[in-house]
């Protein structure tokens, strides 16, 4: 019997087939291994190899993946179908970005990008909406749509939130969003919050004639979480938030089958990506989480503000490319900027990602010297004029709240 070895991963002559998950790595090997040792290492420790030499038999190597191209510190790494199991994010993410995370075979390793091949993408339902939303639960024409966090993120009462919700849905923003960490604690919890919530988004729709909704974040261990779908639909919300990264791609998985059954969108809050992606030559990149997020079913995904804002941000550009791109008819997503957003920031925010995503502000909307309502017309004055391509300084004129908002942050990047 032939034995199978860290080399037999190794083919640089190998060209992919369509029907391969191709993944390209930043690689920097351990001080006593090169390139090669390295990639052949990689591609067996992420599929069907260990180290010690083993006797194959039958079709057992079918299932090896093959480290394909070296190049400038990336390799190329090409894994056969066979070795997914259709539609588990948590089995496909355990082979790609698994074991070879700690391998002492490399110093550093980064999963840069996936090319997802169409039978294995099709086992997953990717999003039911993505940037539909804009037209299909509200009437948003050209612009973007605009969201709010109540800050502080936590302590405020039920009452307090859901009147938070009332300004800055009535001062012009299309959502209330909860933030990451607000759940069903005592000082808020989440029925009452919900229930409350809602009332007062059909009393600003009354009042305004515009679509509005609420970001109700539903994030808790599975069944938990299902039961708070299940009351978002019995009490006539369109969306829920869930904080992806922290609750995990198989939660999010039944999240979206349940969403399926009401008709509910999914707003996914990336709080722990940094984890991941924040050293630029170690971990899983954002680029392949928001791809991960794409194939599970988020809607709408934090992305960033192309670094305009107060975290560290990957990409967004490119990333938000990827997620308006064709997967296989699977449904494109709605990038959301977030993180340190005011309304001086936002001529330039479009001018970076366009207007097919949600500009999303909490404290450069409540900050605002005369409060909630003056902060959301300032917003969505400054999105207004950014999307029809006006200048922000002139609508000022015109709106005195975004005067008061530019004169205290200009255009400043807080940290
Ligand atoms: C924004 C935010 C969001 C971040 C997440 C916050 O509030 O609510 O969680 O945007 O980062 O808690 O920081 P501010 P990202 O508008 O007050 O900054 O979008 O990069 O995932
Ligand atoms: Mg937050």
């Amino acid at each position: 019997m032939p034995g199978i070895n860290y080399e037999d991963f190794l083919d640089l002559d190998y060209e992919p087939r369509d029907s391969e998950l191709v993944c390209t790595f930043a690689v920097d090997p351990a001080s006593d291994m090169d390139m090669t040792d390295a990639a052949g290492r990689v591609a067996s420790e992420s599929s069907n190899g260990t180290w010690a030499e083993l006797q194959a038999e039958g079709s057992i190597t079918d299932l090896s993946a093959t480290a394909c191209a070296i190049d400038d510190g990336r390799i190329t790494v090409a894994y056969p179908d066979a070795l997914f199991e259709d539609g588990n994010m948590a089995q496909v993410l355990s082979c790609i970005a698994g074991n070879i995370m700690g391998m002492k075979a490399v110093e550093r390793i980064r999963l840069l990008d996936c090319d997802w091949p169409e039978p294995l993408a099709t086992t997953f339902p990717g999003p039911q909406f993505g940037t539909s939303v804009r037209e299909e639960i509200f009437d948003a024409g050209d612009r973007p749509i605009t969201a709010t966090v109540p800050k502080p993120k936590v302590g405020l009462s039920t009452d307090q939130h859901a009147q938070i919700g009332y300004e800055a849905w009535t001062g012009g923003l299309d959502l209330l969003k909860d933030d990451e960490n607000l759940t069903d604690q005592d000082f808020n919890p989440f029925a009452d919050r919900l229930t409350e919530s809602l009332a007062q988004r059909d009393r600003a729709e009354d009042e305004t004639g515009e679509k509005k909704s609420y970001l109700v974040n539903v994030t808790a261990d599975t069944r938990r979480m299902l039961e708070r779908v299940d009351m978002v639909a019995e009490h006539g919300g369109e969306y829920v938030m869930v904080d992806v990264v922290t609750c995990g791609w198989s939660a999010v998985q039944r999240v979206r089958e349940r969403c399926d059954e009401h008709g509910l969108a999914i707003h996914a809050h990336r709080a722990m990506h940094a984890a991941f992606d924040r050293i630029p030559d170690h971990g899983v990149s954002m680029r392949v989480l928001a791809q991960v997020s794409r194939l599970c079913g988020a809607d709408q995904l934090h992305t960033g503000t192309a670094d305009l804002g107060k975290l560290e941000n990957e990409d967004t550009a490119g990333i938000n490319e990827w997620l308006y791109t064709d997967l296989h008819g699977l449904n494109d997503v709605l990038p959301v900027a977030s993180g340190g957003l005011h309304p001086g920031l936002v001529p330039e925010l479009i001018d970076r990602v366009g207007t097919n995503v949600c500009v999303q502000a909490g404290g450069g909307v409540h900050g605002h010297p005369d409060g909630t309502h003056a902060g959301a017309k300032a917003l969505r004055a400054a999105v207004d004029a950014a999307a029809a391509g006006e200048d922000i300084e002139a609508k000022a004129d015109e709106v005195p709240e975004l005067a008061t908002a530019i004169e205290k942050w200009g255009t400043e990047t807080p940290r």
